[in-house]
């Protein structure tokens, strides 16, 4: 299963793991990059210290390549970026803004850069500034999110730019990532089905949400604070968006989901707490280790795809 993508990270297969909040640590990271594919660690708002010593952790447990999600919001941003060369971490994934300013020094390091984009505007300037591919990450996705569907954002961004393209959002099985090819994308980015792997550390309660979600349990807070993001409905979700149909200040409905992912994560409390989990949540069913994960999904990719001229 060779393309573009696991030439240029050196990994076996191309699917990675999103670099998500609280979610993505060492243990979830190491077991997905020794399973074959890529482990992120997602350094989300968490100082630089934690985050050095994440990826000290992930090297201690594996040789094979990994790499860190800065979220370009976190106030430690910048001493997170610096950590990343310093370490020679060998992929980087940026989200929620432009990493316009650590390119420089990224590439100085030898790191690889892949921003995720959510627009076609936002991949093509992230092309001219020597990015080495981008993630094109869907509206279907859990967490801060677009407007764009995968579907209609990843074959745009594909024409747009040269660099090779990784589809992100609503992919959780062999059908979702043969369809990501077919779109032109050279690997997928997976989030919700990776919170459940038997590896990840989330509470119970966290993983037990994801594998009971139907179809038709996902919801978008924020929307109306230009700060959309995707969870699993419940008591939390109601009450902001009923305050947000209210009209309700931007401070009161912040404070409805402030700490809201920690809650979720760490204390299990499912009810007032962010479920961060993408539309897909409905078709994650079981509970299994990475590297059962990673061969149930390229088993069913390869059968999907047999006799043609598959993954380029
Ligand atoms: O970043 C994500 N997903 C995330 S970040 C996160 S932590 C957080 N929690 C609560 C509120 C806000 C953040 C949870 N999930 N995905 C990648 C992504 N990036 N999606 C959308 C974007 C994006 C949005 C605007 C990228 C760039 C952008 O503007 C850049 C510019 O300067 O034009």
């Amino acid at each position: 299963m060779q393309t573009e993508i696991t030439r240029l990270l050196g990994i076996e297969y191309p699917i990675i793991q999103g670099g998500m909040a609280w979610v993505a640590e060492y243990h979830l990271a190491s077991a997905v990059s020794e399973a074959g594919g890529l482990g992120i660690i997602g350094a989300a708002s968490a100082p630089a210290d934690w985050v050095r010593q994440q990826i000290q952790k992930v090297k201690s447990k594996t040789e094979k390549p990994f790499g860190v999600n800065v979220m370009l919001m976190s106030p430690y941003a910048d001493e997170v970026a610096k950590v990343v060369a310093e370490e020679r971490v060998k992929v980087v994934t940026t989200g929620a803004g432009s990493p316009e300013k650590y390119m420089k020094m990224w590439k100085e390091a030898g790191v690889k850069v892949i921003p995720v984009v959510a627009s076609v505007a936002l991949a093509r300037r992230m092309e001219r500034c020597g990015a080495d591919a981008v993630v094109a990450e869907g509206t279907e996705s859990g967490g801060h999110i677009g407007e764009s569907t995968t579907m209609t954002l990843v074959p745009q961004v594909v024409d747009a730019v040269h660099i090779p393209v990784i589809a992100a959002g609503g992919v959780a099985d062999g059908r979702g990532i043969a369809a990501a090819f077919m779109l032109g994308a050279r690997a997928v980015q997976l989030g919700t089905c990776f919170v459940t792997a038997k590896e990840s550390w989330v509470h119970e309660n966290y993983k037990k949400a994801i594998l009971k979600a139907r179809d038709i349990d996902s919801r978008v807070t924020g929307r109306s604070t230009k700060h959309p993001v995707r969870t699993l409905r419940n008591q939390m979700t109601k009450e902001y968006i009923d305050r947000e149909n209210a009209g309700a200040s931007l401070e009161e409905l912040e404070n409805l989901t402030l700490g809201g992912l920690r809650k979720a994560v760490v204390e299990g409390d499912v009810i007032h707490g962010s479920v961060m989990a993408g539309q897909i949540a409905g078709l994650v069913k079981e509970e299994l280790s990475c590297q059962e994960w990673m061969d149930k999904l390229v088993r069913e990719t390869d059968e999907l795809l047999k006799g043609t001229n598959c993954y380029e």
